[in-house]
């Protein structure tokens, strides 16, 4: 479908009319206007299901609807009454269809069976259940070794689904879970436990309420997590200042007009949200975070001397924290320069919001993507906690450290097993549990799974959910590793790319959504999701669902299961297919922070897992909180070439990953389009760049190979200097497979050294 496009400045607040508008005409666009909104009115509510979205907690699942602009868009993008039918595959060919772009794929409508692919007529056609689950387990039966396959999770599988899931692949003989979370928030999994002894956020919603103050490192609410302007917007209200760094101004963070507030809608005032917004450079957040550090210590001497004021918590860091002088010692030794040229910000302003921080009593520190999708995105994890283990900032009301998740239940999915690292504790349990000993050799996370593949390792590659082809990086060779597989396979609720760059052989499982009733032998069933502050609770659809075909992804993994390991497995599939509730009996039995799991989901709201580090408890091999050191401020800002951009990829108002709902994007103004870069006036004029004018985008190699992704328009923004942005997934070609974290694997998505040429395209009036 073709989209009008413009350019032009967005002058409103984020929310307001403009959000209703957009909810109404997505909901029309998916033809779900009636069915839409009562489907909208029990999502997050104590008897409905969770929203499809973000992992942004709702307040206790209790309270009655709370409008959200893009929640809205997920329900309705699952609630659409548009069928993706065995006929529609039958009028289109697999190449044919490979040339569509991803909004008109998704938009074709839900899967209705399970397809296979024909190599003779190129084409998908459908087949039984147990044909598809057949062909499966002949390829699985058929490798020489179990590690030959990889088996990948996107964050919507619900607990249940992930605990059978990872079950399976176990009894199979493998630990080879790629996990959409390794591009995501891995960072914050693998660096935080070293700092804190958690991998996760020690807040919970009502800590918003109580809090003086709130850093936003490098996320963007009124997008992605929309329900939480709703906390931005009190806090704000009742003067807790608002400090964010961004190398956009996204509009969200500077002033929202909430659709809630009958006040605000009929008057069109609004609310100013951050109130200091800095522009930092991409990459610039360690430089940032050292900078502040560095003005809180030397505060805390000069005040303490001159006037007995501590600035420090000297209390909470002598008693629970170890590696403070050589924190010290670094900083003493980090250059306000070096701070200055990496953060492109003046060290006033960073003297300024350390001074907003330090007056705050209690503050919380939230970060997303910004920060994590680095090469050295872990590291970067650790100064966010060192800011906060400062002040303790951890484990008291109203503080914390708040990572916001991504996919609605990418954090249960890790919780109940989905790891390549599984711990010793959790392999025995589970073994002891069932009956089996489970593999112990790490397994692959998406860059080693991707690695192995390219190598020509790994024969068959099963997807649980998700859109690994468009989501991953360094496109030219990981979708040419995907179409050398003898056997590609994603359980789905749409077409999507991942279904067109395949295996040799290939297979589509249409599975239900989590708006629709799940109706198994014991009757309607309800599944769990854990949300980005450690609530879980249950989660139940309504609707009918999009066809009689599909299954649950519990029953999906069991009749895999069922087919692969049939006699030899030690695990009664179809029993916990009939009734949930045996499930949870048995996540509780591996996991005893489970305890009493089918009790506590039935209260309204749910409950909380525990977190140790919310009530100071440090389980670090030492036994205390650890300030650690980054040694330097950051990657260098201009690698070799002296016409080198930092590109950073960021989502658009308008797109749930590689879903998008339109081709434009609100804030930013940009409408119809998304092959777009966005460049300051001064990066533009030294390379004689003019709006509208094309460019291709060239990477920077570390390896001789050239990526490149061409005819994209130049957009002038008021963005930092030397560096850019662009969308993501088109700009994923761009990213090397080889630039990650060393210690979480998270692909630096937001940090890729490029150039710009000049394209052979005409250029556009703008
Ligand atoms: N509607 C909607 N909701 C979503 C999603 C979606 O796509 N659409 N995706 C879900 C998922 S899986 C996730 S992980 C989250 C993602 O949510 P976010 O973490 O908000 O993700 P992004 O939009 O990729 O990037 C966040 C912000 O980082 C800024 N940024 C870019 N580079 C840098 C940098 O170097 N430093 C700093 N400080 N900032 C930088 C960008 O300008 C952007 O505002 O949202 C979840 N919710
Ligand atoms: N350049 C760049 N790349 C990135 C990022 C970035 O910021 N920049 N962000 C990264 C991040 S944070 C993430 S999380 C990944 C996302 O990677 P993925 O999680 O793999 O991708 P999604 O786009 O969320 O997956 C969308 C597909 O999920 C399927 N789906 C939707 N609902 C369900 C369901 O209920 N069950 C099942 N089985 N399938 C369902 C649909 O078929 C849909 O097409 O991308 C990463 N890639
Ligand atoms: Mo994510």
């Amino acid at each position: 479908m073709s989209q009008r496009k413009s350019i032009r400045l967005y002058t409103h607040p984020a929310g307001g009319w403009d959000a209703l508008a957009a909810t109404g005409s997505a909901l029309a666009r998916q033809n779900t206007l009636a069915k839409g909104a009562a489907t909208l009115m029990r999502m997050n509510q104590p008897e409905g299901f969770d929203c499809p979205g973000c992992a942004w907690p709702d307040p206790k699942h209790t309270s009655s609807f709370e409008f959200c602009e893009n929640g809205a868009k997920a329900m309705a993008w699952e609630a659409t009454s548009h069928r993706c039918t065995p006929e529609f595959f039958a009028a289109h060919t697999v190449s044919e269809l490979a040339a569509w772009n991803d909004y008109d794929l998704e938009m074709v409508g839900r899967l209705t069976h399970p397809m296979a692919y024909d190599a003779a007529t190129d084409r998908y056609r459908a087949v039984t259940w147990e044909e598809a689950f057949a062909t499966i387990a002949r390829h699985l039966d058929g490798l020489d070794d179990p590690n030959r396959a990889e088996f990948y999770t996107s964050g919507r599988t619900s607990n249940e689904a992930a605990f059978l899931y990872q079950l399976f692949v176990r009894e199979f003989g493998t630990n080879n879970f790629p996990d959409c979370s390794n591009m995501c928030h891995e960072a914050t999994s693998v660096g935080l436990p070293h700092s804190l002894g958690v991998g996760k956020g020690t807040v919970l919603l009502e800590d918003f309420d109580h809090t003086d103050c709130i850093f936003i490192f490098g996320q963007n609410p009124g997008t992605n997590s929309p329900r939480m302007m709703t906390s931005l917007r009190n806090a704000s209200r009742r003067g807790a200042s608002i400090v964010s760094f961004n190398p956009f101004r996204e509009r969200a963070l500077e002033r929202f007009q909430a659709p809630q507030n009958p006040v605000e809608m009929v008057t069109l005032t609004s609310t100013p949200i951050s109130g200091h917004l800095y522009q930092l450079r991409v990459g610039g957040d360690v430089a940032v975070l050292k900078g502040l550090m560095k003005v809180l210590i030397e505060d805390d001497a000069r005040l303490r001397a001159e006037r007995q004021i501590a600035v420090l918590d000297w209390d909470f860091i002598k008693g629970h924290t170890a590696g403070f002088d050589a924190l010290v010692a670094d900083l003493k030794a980090t250059r306000w320069d070096d701070i200055e040229r990496q953060s492109g910000l003046a060290r006033a302003e960073i003297e300024e919001a350390a001074r907003i921080y330090a007056k705050a009593e209690r503050a919380i520190v939230v970060y997303g993507m910004g920060v994590t999708q680095h090469r050295h995105g872990a590291a970067a994890v650790q100064q966010l906690a060192n800011l906060c283990l400062l002040r303790g900032n951890i484990g008291r009301v109203g503080a914390g450290l708040c990572p916001v998740r991504g996919h609605s239940n990418v954090q249960g999915d890790r919780t109940v097993g989905i790891t390549e690292i599984p711990s010793a504790e959790f392999l025995e349990r589970l073994g002891g549990r069932f009956g089996f000993t489970p593999p112990s050799a790490p397994g692959h996370n998406v860059v080693t799974a991707l690695e192995a593949m390219v190598r020509g390792d790994t024969r068959v590659f099963f997807a649980m959910g998700g859109n690994i082809v468009a989501a991953i990086p360094d496109w030219e060779v990981t979708r040419a590793a995907f179409e050398r597989l003898d056997l590609t396979v994603h359980v789905s609720t749409k077409l999507n790319r991942s279904h067109l760059v395949h295996g040799r052989e290939a297979l589509i499982l249409p599975c239900l959504s989590r708006s629709e009733v799940d109706v198994q032998a014991t009757g309607p069933q309800s599944i769990t999701v854990e949300d980005s502050m450690s609530m879980v609770h249950a989660s139940a659809g309504r609707n009918t669902p999009a066809s009689e075909h599909l299954r649950s992804e519990p029953a999906i993994v069991a009749g895999l299961a069922k087919a692969t390991l049939g006699a030899r497995s030690v695990v009664d599939w179809q029993a916990f297919v009939d009734d949930y509730d045996l499930i949870r009996d048995a996540i509780e039995d591996v996991f005893p922070i489970f305890e009493g799991f089918n009790a506590r989901i039935r209260v309204p709201g749910g409950f909380h897992l525990e977190s140790t580090a919310r009530d100071r408890i440090w389980t670090t091999p030492g036994g205390k909180a650890n300030f650690l050191v980054y040694d330097g401020v950051g990657e260098d800002p201009t690698p070799q070439e002296t016409d080198a951009l930092w590109l950073t990829t960021v989502r658009s108002h308008d797109q749930y990953n590689t879903t998008l709902y339109s081709l434009s994007d609100r804030y930013r103004g940009v409408e119809g389009q998304r092959d777009v870069v966005f460049l300051n006036a001064a990066d533009m004029e030294e390379r004689g760049l003019a709006a509208g004018d094309r460019v291709d985008l060239v990477g920077i190699s570390p390896d001789g190979t050239e990526r490149a992704v061409r005819g994209f328009m130049v957009v002038p923004y008021a963005f930092p200097k030397g560096c850019c942005a662009a969308y993501y997934p088109e700009a994923n070609p761009l990213v090397p497979l080889s630039s990650h974290d060393p210690m979480s694997f998270t692909p630096a998505y937001k940090a890729v050294p490029i150039r710009l040429v000049r394209s052979r395209v005409e250029a556009e009036a703008v």
